[in-house]
C-alpha cells in the first residue's frame, strides 16, 4: 500500500508548507467572531463593556463617547445579546464571521506576489522595500531614513522628499507619522499611496505640494505590532515590549511625555488597548521617534494617521482647552477636508480637540508635538471606515482623498501665510 503513504506523505509536506508560508498554523482566525456597531448612552457601553471583559476574549474599540464597536466570541454572543438588551442600546451587525474578512486583506501568499501594490495590505518588509527602490529611483531628492528602533530589532524607517530649489532657501518640514497604532492598516497604506502620488503625479498641484516642503514621511512606526498583526492577532494595536508580569505591549499613543498617564490611560500592563507603559517613554519607539522628531527644525506640519472615525482632530487631546491658533486650526483643517469631500463626495463628520469630538486621551504624540516643539500646525486624521477592515480594493479610494487634504492644508495654511 504505497499510494496511501505517499499521499500521506505528500499531503504532510504540503500542510506544513502552506502553513509556514502562510502562517495559517498560528494566525488568529477569528473564526465565527462576529463584529458589532453598539451605540446609546455611556453607562450602559461601559456595563456592556465590563461585563464581556470579565470573560475576556471579545474586543472592544470606542469610536466615541456614545459608540463602540465590538468584536464577540462566539460563545459570549448570547450574553452580548442579553447584556445590550438589557441595557436598551442599539446593536447593528457588521461581520457574522470577522475571519472571512480578514482572510481576504493580504496578497494571495501564493501568488508570490511581493511588490507593494494598493489593493492589498502588506507586511513591513514589503513596505520597507517599497521606500528602498524609491529612495533609488529617485535618488537625487529622496533619501530613505530612520526614524528610530522598534522593540524586537526593527527600524522604523520612513522617506524624505526634498526636491532641489533655485533660490537656496530652506523649506518648511511637513512630517507625517503613520501606522503608530498597528492594527489601523488603512493608515500605512494611504501613507505609501500619497508617498507614491508625491513621487510620481503629473498633475500639477501635487507637484507644487511635493516641491514646498521638506517631507519626513514614515508609514509604520509601530513595525513590531504592525508585524504581529500580519502574523498572529489582527486586532493588536500596541508594541511588542514586554512587562516584568509577562503581559505585552503598550499603547504607543499614550506613552509620550506630555500630561502621561491621565485620560484615557490604563497603568494595566495587561490591558488589551491603552495600558500607557510603565513611564512616559518607557517604549523605545516613541523614545527614539520623539528624539529624532526633535532634531528637525523648521517643523509647520505634523500629521498623523489612524483609523477609523472619519473625523480630523487636532490639540489639545485631553483638555478642552484651545491652543493660541485654535481658530487657524479649524480654519487650515476645513479647507482640508473641503478638498478631501470633493474626491468621492463624502464628508468627513467633525473637525476639533479630541477632547471635545471623540474623548480625551492623555499622552498622545500630537499633544507632545505641539507642547515640546511648539510646531504651529498638528493634526490627526482619523480615516474613514465601520472598522479596521477597509477593503483592500477601496485603498485608493481614501488615498486620493488623503493626497487632496494634504493639498487642501498646504493650500490654506499658505494663504495665511504660515510659510
Ligand atoms: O485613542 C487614540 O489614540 C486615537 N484614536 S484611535 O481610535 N485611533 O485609537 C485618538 C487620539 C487622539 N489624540 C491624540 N492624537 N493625541
Ligand atoms: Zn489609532
Amino acid at each position: 500500500m504505497l499510494f496511501p503513504k505517499l499521499t500521506l506523505i505528500l499531503c504532510t509536506f504540503l500542510y506544513v508548507h502552506v502553513t509556514q508560508v502562510v502562517g495559517v498554523d498560528k494566525y488568529k482566525d477569528y473564526k465565527n467572531y462576529k463584529s458589532y456597531e453598539v451605540t446609546g448612552n455611556s453607562n450602559g457601553l461601559n456595563n456592556l463593556k465590563n461585563a464581556l471583559q470579565e470573560d475576556g476574549n471579545s474586543i472592544f474599540y470606542f469610536g466615541g463617547v456614545s459608540s463602540t464597536e465590538v468584536v464577540v466570541a462566539p460563545e459570549l454572543n448570547i450574553k452580548f445579546r442579553e447584556i445590550a438588551s438589557r441595557e436598551k442600546l442599539n446593536v447593528t451587525l457588521l461581520y457574522s464571521d470577522i475571519s472571512k474578512i480578514i482572510r481576504f486583506e493580504k496578497p494571495w501568499p501564493l501568488r508570490g506576489k511581493q511588490e507593494l501594490s494598493w489593493d492589498a495590505y502588506y507586511d513591513v518588509p514589503v513596505i520597507n522595500k517599497y521606500l528602498k527602490n524609491v529612495s533609488r529611483t529617485y535618488p537625487t531628492w529622496t533619501n530613505l531614513i530612520v526614524g528610530g528602533q522598534s522593540y524586537e530589532g526593527r527600524q522604523i524607517r520612513g522617506l524624505r522628499i526634498n526636491t532641489p530649489i533655485d533660490n537656496g532657501e530652506t523649506k518648511p518640514v511637513f512630517f507625517i507619522e503613520s501606522g503608530i497604532h498597528a492594527r489601523e492598516w488603512i493608515a500605512p497604506a494611504v501613507t505609501t499611496y500619497f508617498i507614491n502620488q508625491l513621487l510620481t503625479s503629473s498633475d500639477p498641484n501635487v507637484k507644487r505640494l511635493r516641491d514646498q516642503f521638506d517631507w519626513r514621511i514614515f508609514p509604520s512606526v509601530n513595525p513590531d505590532g504592525y508585524h504581529y498583526t500580519h502574523t498572529f492577532d489582527r486586532f493588536w494595536r500596541k508594541t511588542r515590549s514586554i512587562s516584568p508580569n509577562g503581559c505585552v505591549g503598550a499603547d504607543p499613543n499614550r506613552n509620550w511625555d506630555y500630561n502621561w498617564g491621565q485620560e484615557s490611560s490604563s497603568h494595566e500592563p495587561c490591558n488589551y488597548q491603552t495600558y500607557c507603559g510603565s513611564q512616559p517613554f518607557s517604549e523605545i519607539e516613541t523614545r527614539s521617534l520623539s528624539s529624532y522628531i526633535s532634531r528637525i527644525k523648521n517643523m509647520l506640519f505634523y500629521v498623523s494617521f489612524h483609523s477609523y472615525a472619519a473625523v480630523l482632530l487636532m490639540p489639545l487631546s485631553d483638555s478642552r482647552q484651545h491652543v493660541e491658533n485654535y481658530d487657524d486650526l479649524i480654519r487650515i483643517g476645513k479647507a482640508s477636508l473641503d478638498y478631501g469631500y470633493k474626491v468621492n463626495n463624502v464628508r468627513y463628520k467633525n473637525i476639533g480637540t479630541a477632547a471635545e469630538i471623540l474623548y480625551p486621551a492623555s499622552g498622545g504624540s500630537m499633544d507632545w508635538v505641539r507642547n515640546t516643539l511648539r510646531t504651529p500646525l498638528v493634526y490627526t486624521y482619523e480615516l474613514r471606515g465601520n472598522s479596521f477592515h477597509w477593503p483592500p480594493s477601496r485603498i485608493t479610494e481614501q488615498g486620493d482623498e488623503v493626497v487632496q487634504m494634504m493639498l487642501g492644508l498646504a493650500t490654506e495654511a499658505k494663504k495665511m501665510e504660515y510659510f
